[in-house]
């Protein structure tokens, strides 16, 4: 089989990449080493920034999601005993929508087959040779059999378990952080518009929502933490005792799903060997806090269509050699605001007094200061992507 560009993984990144790279003509074949229900139905992130957002709808993604996404204009801040609002509007003009990152894959899916793109779903063991030349290999098992897809270019979008990172050997910076998500899917209906983050003795505790019907809740547990251990009565009690503030309710509900997800700092620099592009999240993991995982995802991809559509369709090369730099500079912001609002509203295990008195004059400055609460603002609804690129 032949094309231009061969994509790996069939995640946020390695969908949008093949719709964006069909209109702008040229052709790509994505394969997945998951079935289509698993991959529609793997509930991750929520939270879309302004840009992504204007990116789906210029590109024709926005039908359902402009039914269903849930447009929030602020977050809250939720400390010693107080709530406070980011107001993200008054700040910064701007919001963020809360729309599954299953639901934009399920878009993508559907966009890509009506359009006859080409996803192939259960694709095993895929190896990747001569990405060193200009007609690299992409080899996979499909039904038993062996396949090799001939192409230009390939995308490694296989995410951070995937196989495309290391063929790059890249340089990597890594960080753990010494907490863990409980991430709960509950079927009960938001009791308030926004999502509130919430810095409690106890340990930090997220309310986010999926729809008017479902909560999706997170709390901070030790890393090695066995969701067996954490009963529907015990999440909610712990639940209400962090989130507790005045006139605040929660809506309990069966919990339809929960896992735990570790945090963790890191990114492979370049984000290129050759011919083999790496996108998402097989090159970089910001931990969740600052809900930027999937949004980089899309921005990378964004970059990387018009840089291949540049190379493939003009013989242009300086797109995809400034693709990595390019990326990266948001990347490393990204990673910044992650772990500044990781290190502002966690309970570090091994922190002492002078730590929590620091984190709660962090917090205090960055709800009464306009500056520090545009600041937070403008990261979290996301910066504007550069301008230039032909897709921009
Ligand atoms: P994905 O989504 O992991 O997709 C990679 C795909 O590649 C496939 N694959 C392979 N295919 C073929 N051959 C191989 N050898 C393969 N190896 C892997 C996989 O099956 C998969 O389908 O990466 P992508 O596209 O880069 O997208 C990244 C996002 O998924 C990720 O950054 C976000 O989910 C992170 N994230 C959040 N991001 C946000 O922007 N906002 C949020 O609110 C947010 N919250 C979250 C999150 C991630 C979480 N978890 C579970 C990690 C909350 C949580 C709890
Ligand atoms: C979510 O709704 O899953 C979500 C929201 C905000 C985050 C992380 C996850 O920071």
């Amino acid at each position: 089989m032949r094309t231009q560009v061969g994509i790996v993984g069939a995640g946020p990144a390695g969908l949008l990449l093949s719709h964006l790279l069909a209109r702008a003509g040229v052709d790509a074949v994505v394969l997945e080493a998951r079935s289509r229900e698993y991959v529609e139905q793997r509930v991750r992130a929520g939270v879309l920034e302004h840009p992504t957002v204007e990116l789906l709808r210029e590109v024709g993604l926005a039908g359902r999601f402009d039914r269903q996404g849930m447009p929030h204009e602020g977050i809250s801040l939720r400390f010693d005993g107080g709530d406070h609002r980011i107001d993200f509007a008054a700040l910064v003009g701007r919001g963020i929508t809360v729309y599954g990152q299953q639901e934009v894959v399920k878009d993508l899916v559907a966009a890509r087959l009506a359009a006859g793109g080409e996803i192939v779903f259960d694709a095993a063991d895929v190896t990747l040779d001569g990405v060193d030349g200009d007609a690299p290999v992409v080899g996979y098992t499909k039904d038993g059999r062996r396949h090799e897809l001939h192409c230009a270019a390939v995308a490694g979008c296989d995410g951070f378990h995937g196989v495309s990172r290391a063929v790059v050997a890249p340089q990597v910076f890594d960080r753990a952080h010494p907490y863990a998500w409980l991430g709960i899917l509950a079927e009960a209906a938001p009791t308030h518009h926004e999502l509130v983050y919430a810095n409690h003795p106890r340990g930090f505790a997220l309310y986010s929502m999926r729809s008017p019907e479902i909560t999706r809740l997170y709390l901070q547990v030790p890393p090695d933490t066995d969701p067996a251990g954490w009963s529907d009565a015990r999440i909610w009690d712990e639940l209400g005792t962090r989130l507790a503030a005045e006139g605040f309710t929660l809506n309990e509900g069966p919990v339809l799903e929960k896992g735990v997800t570790g945090m963790r700092s890191f990114v492979a620099e370049p984000m290129r060997r050759g011919r083999l592009f790496l996108a998402g999240d097989a090159a970089h993991i910001v931990p969740p806090t600052g809900a930027k995982g999937m949004n980089l995802a899309i921005a990378d991809v964004r970059v990387l269509a018009a840089a291949l559509a540049d190379l493939l369709l003009r013989g242009d090369e300086r797109g995809v050699d400034a693709y990595s730099e390019t990326c990266l500079r948001r990347v490393w912001r990204a990673e910044h605001f992650s772990a500044w609002m990781t290190s502002m509203l966690h309970v570090a295990p091994d922190g002492d007094a002078f730590d929590r008195r620091l984190q709660l004059s962090q917090l205090r400055y960055t709800v009464a200061s306009r500056a520090a609460a545009t600041s937070l603002a403008e990261n979290y609804v996301g910066l504007p992507f550069p301008s230039g690129g032909s897709l921009s």
